[in-house]
């Protein structure tokens, strides 16, 4: 793993309905994520937050089922050009969210210059809607369809390309709410999901073996995102669409102890925690404890 982690935060909440997910960048600097790092023996550069707009009215009428279009598009043109030049510098680039919507920026910079770039994507739901598919309209349920090249061009097409990402690259772990349409689509596709039926009755430590030994075929860099939602609610209750049924705190850091052992993670994302429902910072605090197993922090 890169000596030189660049924390870039997005304190983006327009991708969904629910306010406070913005102040999700402070909440963790404030659970100490950079002096968390810098203890594990990084050289860590704050990059400080990326300017995230305010709607018009006249976006909504617009865009029909793609909520706050134009403001997401235009912030994830921010975050990709932010997160290609610290990748161009050979910094880790370590995203905090702000909502799931911001990974359509992470991953547009992250893939540009590879071929086979592999995603593990921690969800309790699976990310893939397009404006057709999704219930809601809110964005922050597309970014994985979004990398897959579908969905409205201004998205699909951010950095200039598309599709960022294969959809036989992909492993979604902690699946428990998924629409019609993303079923259909992960079956079209074939894409590697284990939901939480799987980790049940695998344990994590299989589903983690299996995933690893997956993408350490035939990839050339793995990004991680992780949305706080993955967990329980009991262990992260802070999210804006919490799903009973989670994995535990301690599964949890297991998978990122056991990527940490492969030094196979490229980039990183943590998203989805909003303070406002959060209960004494209780979900900011557990993501920063994640990075810490992510970056190899141990417990002996
Ligand atoms: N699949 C639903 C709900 C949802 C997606 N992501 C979150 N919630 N966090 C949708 O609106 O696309
Ligand atoms: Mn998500
Ligand atoms: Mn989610």
């Amino acid at each position: 793993m890169n000596k030189r982690i660049s924390v870039i935060g997005v304190p983006m909440d327009l991708g969904q309905n629910r306010r406070g997910v913005d102040m999700g960048p402070s909440a963790m600097r404030y659970a100490g994520v950079i002096e968390r790092l810098i203890a594990l023996g990084f050289d860590v550069v704050d990059r400080g937050d990326i300017e995230i707009g305010r709607p018009s009215k006249l976006d909504v009428i617009e865009e029909g089922n793609l909520k706050d279009l134009k403001v997401v598009v235009k912030a994830n043109q921010s975050l990709y050009e932010k997160v290609r030049s610290v990748g161009e510098q050979g910094d880790f680039p370590l995203v905090l969210g702000g909502d799931h919507s911001i990974a359509i920026g992470t991953l547009a910079a992250v893939a540009k210059e590879r071929e086979n770039l592999g995603v593990i994507w921690f969800d309790a739901h699976g990310d893939l809607n397009t404006g057709e598919t999704s219930p809601s309209g809110n964005i922050h349920g597309m970014p994985l369809a979004v990398s897959l090249g579908l969905g409205h061009q201004s998205l699909a097409e951010l950095g200039g390309y598309a599709p960022k990402i294969k959809p036989e690259n992909i492993v979604i772990i902690g699946a428990r709410s998924l629409d019609a349409g993303e079923k259909q689509l992960i079956r079209e596709k074939g894409m590697n999901v284990y939901t939480m039926h799987e980790i049940d009755r695998l344990g994590m430590t299989q589903v983690m073996n299996e995933a690893i030994a997956y993408l350490s075929c035939g990839t050339d860099g793995v990004h991680l995102s992780v949305d706080l939602d993955a967990l329980d609610p009991q262990d992260a209750p802070g999210v804006g669409t919490a799903v009973l049924g989670g994995t535990s705190y301690r599964e949890t850091h297991l998978a990122m102890e056991m990527l940490a052992e492969q030094n196979m993670v490229t980039s990183a994302e943590f998203v989805e925690v909003n303070p406002i429902l959060d209960v004494r910072n209780q979900t900011a605090v557990a993501a920063v404890e994640l990075m810490g197993s992510l970056f190899g922090e141990k417990l002996l």
